[in-house]
């Protein structure tokens, strides 16, 4: 049997862990060889391990934990629910009280467009509905040849079968049979990779790239394309942020062949970018918007999509039974933390404290960072942010591939107290949007300690020329 939490040393947990846990996106040997960190409790934007350590969390949980650790109020919401109703399904003509209430306020928060909500459990779930839903549109509208969705290389859109198609991962399309037939992928806009060297600038590198999908859509030909799928800024991507030209030119091109937009938002939504959604940033308008992650601050897993009324209206009017569904589509605990967590987002008003405040002064210290020998580019967007390294901060030159200096990086992070991802030579953040200008000071000094301790590594290791 299991023994209480205290009860076990680190090393027991993490030789039970090794034995028995096959965690996600994992080289099981090499973490059964080194152990699993084992994180303990949190509160507001700090972690601490089984041994103690307090340790920054500068991206909330995994992007999601937007409000921050320890909010009484989803916590209670989450009680009050468990015990009213902890579970009831909506599928049989039956609905829970949370599950129209979170509804009803979704379609009050997110862009006009949007009155209704498909409810799953999480971000890929989402995307299963978005490719079952436009085709089942399209089918609906006599257009069942338009079955194309077209998507972006070095995108993320979850991890089922669906989500790894839509997504642009070369290393997940390399296992299983990824993508799926239907699927196809564009060049990502990424200006430092595909547009610098072309000297191109970041304007018109972004009507570049949104033009490579009109060339896609006219190759494969309009009649057959359903929808293009992005994320405003792509996150596990290593935080791209498009030129602001991008957006408005796919939004024309898409108009322009009546092929459906849909705005990924598990990363983007819910404030992450000063707006409510990433597409009101970019300036465009979704047909579709798949949501996860910080509608409960990760507290509860929630995902699922907005439908907006163009495809509602054939869906509700002409469709009949829609067959799709999951057993916790409007789970009404998970629900309730929705709301609860909504409600917070409104009363802390943090979507302005992102866009006003803490948004512009990250923004602010990032460009000092920009200053460090390592670093060749920082770009933020509201709370998410990169630092590219490079070898050669005037020329702009990469490290060889085989360094790996982000994991170097990474790992003095995990050693000085502060959580960073590394997405190759991206380090990037999206910490917890009531964070304060304080403690972004604290943040951007434990980076800064571990960008210098990254420097002499690679110093020492003649990895500069
Ligand atoms: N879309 C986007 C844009 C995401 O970022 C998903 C869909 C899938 O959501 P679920 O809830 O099914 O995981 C995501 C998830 C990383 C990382 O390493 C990012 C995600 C998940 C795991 C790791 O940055 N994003």
């Amino acid at each position: 049997m299991p023994t209480s939490h205290s009860s076990r040393t680190t090393a027991e947990w993490q030789a039970a862990d090794a034995a028995h846990f096959l965690h996600p996106f994992t080289d099981f040997q090499g973490l059964a060889r080194k152990g699993s960190r084992i994180i303990a409790r949190a509160d507001n934007i700090y972690l601490w391990d089984t041994e103690g350590h307090q340790i920054l969390d500068a991206m909330s949980g995994l992007w999601c934990v937007n409000v921050g650790y320890g909010q009484t109020a989803l916590i209670d919401a989450a009680t009050s629910q468990l015990e009213a109703l902890p579970f009831y399904n909506a599928f049989f003509q039956t609905a829970t009280q949370p599950a129209i209430a979170l509804a009803e306020l979704l379609a009050q928060v997110t862009p006009p467009q949007f009155r209704h909500v498909f409810f799953g459990s999480s971000g890929s779930e989402g995307n299963d509905t978005v490719v079952r839903m436009v085709r089942r549109y399209w089918e609906v509208l006599g257009q069942p040849q338009r079955q194309i969705i077209i998507s972006r290389r070095n995108a993320y859109h979850g991890s089922t079968v669906a989500g790894s198609s839509l997504g642009g991962m070369e290393g997940m399309h390399a296992q299983g049979g990824a993508p799926v037939p239907g699927i196809v992928h564009i060049q990502q806009p990424y200006w430092w990779e595909h547009g610098r060297a072309a000297g191109l600038s970041r304007d018109e590198f972004g009507r570049v790239a949104a033009g490579w999908l009109e060339a896609e859509i006219l190759a494969r030909g309009p009649e057959n394309v359903a929808a293009f799928i992005g994320e405003p800024v792509q996150g596990a991507g290593g935080v791209i942020i498009p030129p602001a030209t991008y957006w408005p030119e796919i939004q024309r091109i898409c108009d322009r062949y009546g092929v459906l937009v849909v705005s990924d938002e598990v990363i983007c939504g819910f404030g992450r970018t000063g707006s409510w959604f990433g597409c009101q940033t970019f300036g465009f308008k979704p047909d579709l918007m798949t949501f996860a992650k910080g509608v409960t601050s990760g507290y509860i897993p929630l995902g699922g999509v907005m439908v907006g009324e163009r495809i509602a209206r054939v869906l509700i009017e002409q469709g009949g039974e829609f067959n799709h569904g999951y057993t916790y589509s409007g789970h009404p605990v998970a629900c309730a933390v929705g709301l609860a967590n909504v409600n917070l987002l409104r009363k802390l008003d943090l979507v302005r404290h992102v866009h006003d405040d803490v948004g512009p002064y990250l923004a602010q210290v990032f460009a000092e960072l920009a200053g460090h020998p390592l670093v060749g580019d920082a770009e933020t967007c509201g709370l998410m942010g990169a630092l590219l390294l490079v070898k050669d901060k005037a020329r702009g030159t990469p490290f060889a591939p085989e360094v790996e200096i982000g994991m170097v990086c990474r790992g003095h992070c995990f050693a000085q107290g502060v959580i960073m991802r590394a997405v190759g030579d991206r380090m990037i953040i999206a910490p917890p949007l009531v964070i304060t200008r304080t403690q972004i000071d604290e943040m951007v000094a434990l980076i800064r300690r571990c960008l210098d301790l990254t420097l002499a590594d690679a110093q020492a290791r003649g990895w500069l020329d």
